[in-house]
């Protein structure tokens, strides 16, 4: 049996290390500000911001949400992202994503200035994270690092393998575990004989989408397995991409859904907020 990655508490700890540094700057008369911007009404967008709320509530930033309506057009969406780039007591900006078809994603990341750009989605943190020079990180990616080093997982030498290669998890995730020395395979969807490459994964990291996609047979005795899933099976209740209950008997450690990457993804955004704060005081 594996064991559980209990990435609610690791979260936690995360989190009370930011409330520290968020006092330390408020002594400095800085109060650390995320503005989050949600277009539209979709449930899911809408639980995701609450998460992000109520996690700055916990670490004592401050946080600013702009609600625009689902028609909302690229131009508007572009105007009010130049306020908040202007706005000096806003640190850190975010758009919820996927956005309504009509606007242009890429504008918009364009648009965000990088130094208040806490999902680290623009060009120029990209390029960075590329670079491997300190940066403001992609916070699912940069909570699965958190999460390895905190139970003592190295990454050095290991051969991990992803699944997906979006541009929000995948790409990125390849980065960071390159930058700590890991042997990296991107898989995705065109990959031919899948379960031959996973099978050889001593860190397995699925970022598909989809519930039940990665099963027992393609997890190698003894793996670190890394969901990155978030999903609703046919009863609406969340899962992850990996059939927990076979893969956990095979895995030396495994990440559940809920309370594995998830809280993470929040936590490490939380922790680019006052990176990002104190990169405008610098
Ligand atoms: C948990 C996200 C897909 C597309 C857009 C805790 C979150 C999720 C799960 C959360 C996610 C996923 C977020 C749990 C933010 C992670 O207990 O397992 C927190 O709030 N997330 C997002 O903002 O946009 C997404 C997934």
């Amino acid at each position: 049996m594996a064991q559980i990655i209990d990435g609610k508490a690791v979260a936690q700890a995360v989190k009370e290390n930011v409330a520290r540094k968020v006092e330390q700057l408020q002594e400095r008369g800085i109060r650390p500000c995320l503005a989050v911007i949600i277009i539209g009404d979709d449930p899911a967008s809408r639980t995701y911001v609450n998460n992000k709320k109520k996690a700055c509530e916990a670490t004592g930033i401050l946080s600013k949400e702009i609600s625009l309506d689902k028609e909302t057009t690229t131009e508007q969406l572009l105007n009010v992202i130049n306020e908040l780039n202007d706005d000096m007591s806003v640190h850190g900006i975010l758009c919820q994503l996927p956005l309504p078809k009509q606007i242009d994603e890429n504008k918009i990341i364009a648009a965000i200035s990088p130094e208040k750009d806490v999902d680290a989605f623009h060009a120029l943190n990209v390029g960075r994270l590329f670079q491997g020079v300190q940066n403001l990180q992609p916070c699912t990616p940069s909570g699965v690092i958190v999460l390895l080093d905190y139970y003592g997982l190295p990454i050095e030498g290991k051969n991990c393998v992803i699944i997906g290669r979006s541009n929000i998890v995948g790409k990125p995730m390849a980065m960071l575990l390159l930058q700590r020395n890991g042997t990296v395979t991107v898989a995705h969807s065109k990959t031919a004989d899948l379960k031959a490459i996973t099978g050889m994964a001593d860190i397995l990291i699925s970022a598909v989408g989809k519930p039940g996609f990665v099963t027992a047979d393609m997890v190698k005795e003894g793996a670190i397995v890394i969901d990155v899933g978030i999903n609703r099976d046919e009863q609406g209740k969340l899962c992850g991409d990996v059939c927990f209950d076979e893969v956990e008997k095979k895995a030396s450690f495994i990440t559940p859904v809920p309370g594995g990457v998830g809280p993470m993804t929040v936590a490490m955004l939380m922790e680019n907020t006052v990176r990002a704060a104190r990169l405008q005081y610098q």
